[in-house]
């Protein structure tokens, strides 16, 4: 790896998405909006606040995916939210925070750990033999984040009307823009596209929210084709095929 480049810490490639993450999938799109070259490395390193994605740049080590944003911003001096007025920043910001913080609960963890663990396994490539085992440690511990959190005290029906209710504010904010705040892409779009096209793209079999992006909300579907095209020109050629998620690191990602 190159030192100069900025590294992203993330999980194996997947064969559906290149990042069944949210976060990194955001930190990425980020990364290739604001043409700063990046190389991944895939080996599930965690941060030393115990999460993915992280980064390496210059020396630094940074955090989360929105403090790496943030620091990426001022340390190239690409500020993607420069033109936005401070009500539309305010909004950007909460809109972000809603996804991050909420949504995701409702629909990807939700929709893949909770009610499709099975599915989920067999996505991540996990050997048969050792799903019961991962059924007691990985889900356990991640339905206890969704009993701290509090929405995992809601009915599953209470919780799909938690992430419809979202999405749909989502779909009225974008309303028949190209972009979340307008004609230029900013910030709020690398968010939206990280969760939106985990929706999109890598849900089980005609799970409710690709439906609702599909029927009800197709502006949110036809957003994430827009990014996907315009950022990620690469995108089949990361997907792994076949068994097992590329562990490999692979740079130059952002060359569009
Ligand atoms: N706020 C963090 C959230 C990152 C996050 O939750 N990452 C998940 C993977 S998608 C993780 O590392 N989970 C491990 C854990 O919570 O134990 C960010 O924006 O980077």
């Amino acid at each position: 790896m190159t030192a100069d480049k900025v590294i992203v810490y993330s999980f194996p490639r997947a064969s559906a998405i290149p990042s069944q993450s949210p976060f990194v999938l955001k930190l990425e799109t980020f990364l290739r909006m604001a043409d700063i070259q990046y190389q991944c490395d895939h080996r599930s390193k965690f941060s030393k606040k115990g999460k993915i994605p992280w980064i390496h740049c210059q020396g630094d080590a940074v955090a989360d995916s929105s403090f790496c944003v943030e620091y990426l911003q001022k340390k190239f001096n690409r500020f993607l939210d420069a033109d936005l007025s401070e009500e539309e920043k305010g909004i950007s910001r909460a809109f972000m925070k809603m996804m991050e913080e909420n949504t995701i609960w409702a629909t990807i963890v939700q929709g893949r750990i909770v009610e499709n663990f099975p599915w989920f396994l067999q996505a991540i490539h996990v050997p048969k033999a050792l799903h019961f085992l991962l059924k007691l440690t990985l889900r356990r511990k991640i339905t206890g984040y969704m009993w701290s959190h509090g929405i995992g005290r809601h009915s599953n029906e209470e919780i799909h009307s938690i992430g419809e209710t979202d999405l749909h504010a989502c779909s009225q904010l974008l309303g028949k823009k190209p972009y979340f705040m307008g004609d230029q892409a900013t910030v709020i779009d690398a968010t939206m596209f990280g969760f939106l096209a985990q929706l999109l793209y890598d849900m089980p079999d005609h799970h409710w929210t690709t439906e609702l992006l599909v029927n009800k909300y197709p502006n949110l579907s036809q957003f994430c084709d827009r990014m996907k095209n315009k950022y990620w020109p690469d995108w089949d050629e990361l997907l792994v095929k076949g068994k097992g998620g590329s562990s490999k690191s692979d740079g130059n990602e952002n060359n569009l």
